[in-house]
């Protein structure tokens, strides 16, 4: 049994692979902003699957309240083996001319600063031969049209990623990184801020992957044995290449 910290557990992948890791025996310490989604998740986890769950609710990008958060953790769930930094968001698709400072901020701020911050506040309570995993893109390794600033800021959580691996092989510490392409989720509600119709079309006539594939992939990644360290994940939705070529005449 380990104890597992998920960010951006409110939704999308964070939530399911929290109930992943819950329903196979797992301790888990889930987070995110919005506090009712959490207790509606541990509700549920007590129910379903008996298990521990404790809830610690901030915002990623406020370096104190990430801090301040961890240092009051209950002496019990002061131990963290596996750090699963999920939380994360685009926002706009706008050409690079058209872009706004606010959605820049946004991207920068959650996907890198935000990690960064959770990352060094949890460190301290990881033990030798514990695991992170980053939770990238296909974003990470690709740019694609309006992507300009979501795709930096994914391109940096793999320079980090390969950065942290080998800085932690001192402590036997693995780093995963997860490269998804189109999973549905609230991802793209989120990034045409609330107009669903733009979001529906992201997904039109394709099998997109759900929170739930890319939930086995992680949990797949920690369970590995001791001497089996996944460095990355790539995967795709079936009728996806790559970050630019989606055929959507062919749903199967
Ligand atoms: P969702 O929008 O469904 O979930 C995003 C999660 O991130 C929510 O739980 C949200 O919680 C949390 N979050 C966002 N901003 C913050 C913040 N400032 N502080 C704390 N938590 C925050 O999207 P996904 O599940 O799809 O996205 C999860 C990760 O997967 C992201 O890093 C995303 O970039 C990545 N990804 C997504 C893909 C996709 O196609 N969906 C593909 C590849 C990667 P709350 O709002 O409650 O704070
Ligand atoms: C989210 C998936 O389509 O923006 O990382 O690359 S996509």
């Amino acid at each position: 049994m380990k104890t597992v910290l998920i960010t951006g557990a409110t939704a999308g992948i964070g939530k399911a692979t929290a109930q992943l890791f819950a329903q196979k025996g797992n301790r888990i310490i889930i987070t995110g902003r919005r506090e009712e989604r959490l207790f509606e998740l541990q509700d549920a986890i007590h129910q379903q699957h008996k298990g521990s769950c404790y809830i610690s609710s901030f915002d990623v990008r406020d370096r104190d309240a990430v801090q301040h958060a961890l240092k009051i953790l209950p002496a019990d769930w002061q131990n963290i083996d596996v750090l699963i930094n999920n939380a994360g968001l685009a926002v706009g698709k706008e050409s690079i001319e058209e872009g706004l400072y606010s959605d820049w901020d946004a991207m920068i701020d959650t996907n890198v600063k935000g990690l960064l911050y959770v990352t060094e506040a949890v460190l301290p309570l990881m033990p030798n031969g514990s695991h992170v995993v980053n939770v990238s893109s296909i974003a990470g390794l690709q740019s694609y049209p309006g992507g300009n600033v979501y795709c930096a800021s994914k391109h940096a959580v793999e320079g980090l990623s390969n950065g942290m691996r080998i800085d932690l092989l001192k402590r036997n510490i693995k780093v995963t990184s997860i490269c998804p392409g189109l999973v549905e989720t609230e991802f793209s509600v989120v990034r045409f801020k609330g107009d669903h119709a733009k979001a529906d079309a992201t997904y039109e006539n394709i099998n997109p992957l759900t929170a739930k594939d890319v939930a086995e992939a992680i949990v797949w990644s920690v369970d590995r044995p001791a001497n089996v360290h996944i460095t990355q994940v790539l995967m795709m939705a079936q009728q996806q290449a790559d970050a630019v070529f989606v055929n959507r005449e062919l749903k199967a």
